[in-house]
């Protein structure tokens, strides 16, 4: 079966022979350089950059497998990087806002590994996040010069515009930047990582910090495109395809940011929110094979307990009851056909226990002691709960996914008789998300609400939350250009939100709470 719904645009690759720098670094370039200077008394070598993004439709599917539609927007990080030649090397860390504190730390002379202690939350431990990542690709890349030897020693300068903990990736864009600076520091610049091999390395990188996160994040920093969202897909592989909007007759398309300023620290927040979802959408996808007689992949071989997820479910489902061969291919209609069939077996397996499964529900489903359940499901990083929601978290992920899918044909293949239509079909389909988000998977907070219903009143079309949720920011979809509503939502949104909710709030930070950005370039 062919993909017939988008045109298979390339992802363009890292330009590094081009001879104009990307814009993004054009304009922020002088400013990081100059701030080096004033800390490390010498010029950078380079300067490494990565945005945030938003997600437009698609929360909390990724760590499922399941496709999204996110966007790299022009807020980013940047590390502006000297390479030491140093016998004894260490990488010294600046942040350009003082609440991060100057860092410094050695690196193995035996080539081994930094060590990264998930307990302590400490800005650094990002950096060392995509260190790590990006020191294991050089390992397998170049062994000769990697197994045993140090890495180079480095001065580091560091800054950035994406609000952190607000739903918008500020740590992906971190990581992401990182990741490519130290590989560019030890490789030189006559080597070109693609950005293929930059995502594949840092989906994971967030996972040494202890947040189990999918890879959404990682693939929209790196591979965003100027005027493009993208298509992420994470199976049969991780591929990001850049689309264009639809083109309307009086509006454009656009999609502004507002910010709850309600900050979500996922570090703190993870055993009963972030990481609790992951343990329950995993879970939910074993009582499912439990119930249907489906063998979920296992994590550990010989193991009893397979770890597969609601993504693998579908697949061997269908596999065993449809004899279909091949897992879904990312086809829309054979997606929604599928989807819509899950549904039906949430329905019927799992909607009995609405009020939630016990340890003991689950070990009975699974027909594992508690003790096993709770060793290989609730130990690998530390979750919270009274009860484990598998119908409304398993309901969300199917329903959520098949709206992607949905929201993907509108943007690539509809035709639309007026500009109104559009609107209404693909904001349909954002309400109906954040929908889910509040009531199915617990993720949204007042301040999230707030904010959506006095958009949609306002001239917004689609209002829901962007990101993990539970504060942080949301994401709107309001016609744009001359004749748009952008203004007026904005200031019904500073008189009725802001203004009521922080009295003391000033200009500047208004300005940075409220972001219209077009699609920008990833990494670079
Ligand atoms: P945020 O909250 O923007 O970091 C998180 C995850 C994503 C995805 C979304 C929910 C990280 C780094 N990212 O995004 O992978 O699962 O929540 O859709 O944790
Ligand atoms: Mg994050």
């Amino acid at each position: 079966m062919t993909k017939n719904y988008l045109e298979q645009v390339p992802v363009p690759e890292f330009n590094s022979k081009a001879k104009n720098l990307p814009k993004p670094l054009i304009e922020k370039c002088p400013g990081i350089i100059q701030k080096f200077e004033n800390t490390y008394g010498a010029k950078p070598d380079f300067v490494a950059r990565s945005p945030g993004r938003v997600n437009l439709i698609g929360e909390h599917i990724d760590y499922c497998d399941f496709s999204v539609l996110p966007l790299a927007i022009d807020v980013d990080m940047l590390c502006a990087v000297k390479v030491l030649d140093d016998k004894n090397p260490s990488i010294t860390l600046t942040n350009a806002d003082p609440n991060f504190a100057q860092r410094k730390f050695d690196l193995p002379l035996d080539g081994s590994y930094v060590t990264i202690d998930p307990s302590i939350s400490d800005w650094s431990n990002y950096f060392k996040c995509g260190l790590h990542v990006a020191h294991s690709f050089l390992k397998r890349f170049a062994p000769e010069r990697f197994t045993n030897a140090p890495l180079a020693g480095l001065q580091v300068f560091c800054e950035g515009d994406v609000p952190t903990g607000s739903g918008l990736s500020s740590s992906a864009a971190f990581i992401c930047a990182v990741a490519l600076a130290v590989v560019e520091a030890n490789m030189g610049p006559n080597y070109h990582m693609s950005k293929q091999d930059l995502m594949r390395i840092t989906v994971v990188a967030e996972h040494y910090v202890g947040v189990n996160n999918g890879g959404m994040d990682q693939a929209a920093s790196v591979c965003g495109e100027e005027d493009h969202a993208l298509y992420v897909e994470f199976k049969p592989q991780l591929k990001a395809t850049p689309f264009k909007f639809p083109q309307l007759k009086n509006y454009e398309v656009s999609f502004v940011i507002v910010n709850t300023l309600v900050v979500s620290n996922k570090f703190e927040t993870a055993p009963t929110n972030y990481n609790l979802r992951v343990v329950e959408v995993t879970t939910a996808a074993n009582v499912l094979a439990a119930t249907y007689g489906v063998v979920l992949p296992s994590e550990k071989e010989g193991s009893c307990i397979n770890k597969g997820n609601l993504r693998d479910f579908m697949d061997i489902y269908y596999a065993r009851y449809h004899n279909v061969s091949t897992p879904w291919n990312g086809d829309i209609e054979t997606g929604i056909e599928r989807l819509t069939k899950m549904l039906e077996l949430v329905e019927e397996s799992l909607a009995s226990k609405k009020q939630g499964f016990s340890v003991d529900d689950v070990a009975l489903a699974l027909n594992c002691s508690r003790e096993e359940f709770t060793r290989e499901y609730l130990t690998a990083s530390p979750v919270r709960f009274q009860v484990l929601k598998l119908y409304q978290r398993a309901k969300h992920v199917y329903s959520e996914s098949l709206r992607v899918l949905k929201a993907l044909k509108l943007m690539t293949t509809a035709k639309f008789t007026t500009d109104e239509d559009f609107f209404k079909q693909f904001g349909a389909l954002m309400n109906e998300s954040q929908a889910s988000c509040d009531k199915l998977y617990e993720c949204s907070c007042p301040e999230i609400d707030k904010i959506c219903s006095i958009a949609l009143s306002n001239g917004s079309y689609g209002s829901r939350l962007t990101g993990a949720g539970w504060g942080g920011c949301t994401v709107h979809l309001v016609p744009g250009g001359p004749n748009g509503n952008i203004e007026k939502v904005k200031k019904a949104l500073i008189n009725q939100f802001y203004k009521v909710k922080y009295p003391k709030i000033t200009e500047a930070e208004l300005e940075d709470a409220i972001i219209v950005s077009k699609p920008a370039l990833g990494s670079c």
